[in-house]
């Protein structure tokens, strides 16, 4: 049997009853997808290893639709963009990003990962192929959209950066833990929004620290400009190159 004809017959389990062992589709499912995770960190590892050589620092950004990637990467973009800095963005079907990103930088590549539900390691390849970025520059990615399966997949970046919103309720990090425990910062973002959504700062980042003592957490409003100066003063400590070089 072959890729296409599991996927065809393969069924979904619903019941917390039914255990994998007891469904051969299931087994071979599973077994499809452990093969697709290890090409996605063999291809991940790769393009980690490109990235340590040329020092291009890679970011990975990931958060709910809707929670602010674009908009911190068009003001990121608009911060930088006299210096070697590239975009890939992504979602599943639309030029709506790249072409609010253009407006402000060309370095931008726009990925429609289709019924995809996340980037995954062999996308940025091919992105990266095609955009050839400088050495010493940084690569930012906006992930699809998601919390659930955009944390799953390893792209070679150097760090994850989950972005939060406060609309979003203050549980989201203990219903989605994996990306949380995974990042290494959390922008909580739209805290213009406090006064009109029932979101406590404090339990939220008591929470947050809960499934992750490292992270490092960033308040910001990124339409306010709030928390911006810090995350931009994050990124340059992370530049392969000093920015004075550039000046
Ligand atoms: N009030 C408020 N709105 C914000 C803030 N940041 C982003 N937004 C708004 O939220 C909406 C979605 O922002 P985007 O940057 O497009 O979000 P995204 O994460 O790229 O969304 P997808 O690509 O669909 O996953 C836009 O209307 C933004 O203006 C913020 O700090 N405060
Ligand atoms: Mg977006």
């Amino acid at each position: 049997m072959n890729a296409e004809d599991l996927f065809n017959t393969s069924i979904k389990i619903s019941g917390a009853d039914i255990h994998a062992q007891d469904d051969p589709y299931r087994k071979q499912e599973i077994n499809l997808e452990r093969q697709l995770i290890k090409k996605n960190n063999i291809i991940a590892g790769h393009l980690r290893k490109h990235f340590e050589g040329t020092q291009v620092f890679v970011v990975n950004l990931i958060s709910a639709p809707g929670a602010g990637k674009t908009l911190l990467l068009e003001k990121t973009l608009f911060h930088f963009k006299d210096k070697p800095i590239y975009v890939i963005t992504a979602d599943q079907d639309s030029m709506n990003d790249a072409n609010r990103l253009r407006r402000i930088h060309p370095n931008v590549i726009q990925i429609n990962t289709g019924a995809f539900c996340r980037l995954d390691a062999d996308m940025i390849y091919h992105a990266v192929h095609q955009m050839k970025p400088e050495s010493e520059s940084i690569v930012l990615i906006e992930n699809v959209g998601n919390l659930l399966c955009s944390g799953a997949g390893d792209l070679g970046e150097s760090r994850k950066v989950v972005i939060w919103s406060v609309a979003d309720g203050e549980k989201v990090p203990l219903k989605y833990p994996m990306i949380f425990e995974q990042a290494n910062m959390c922008l909580i973002n739209k805290i213009d929004l406090l006064a009109h959504v029932d979101f406590n700062l404090e339990k939220a980042r008591e929470l947050l620290f809960k499934v992750n003592p490292e992270i490092r957490i960033i308040n910001t409003s990124i339409t306010k400009g709030y928390g911006l100066s810090e995350w931009v003063t994050w990124l340059t400590d992370h530049m392969p190159i000093q920015m004075d070089a550039y000046q």
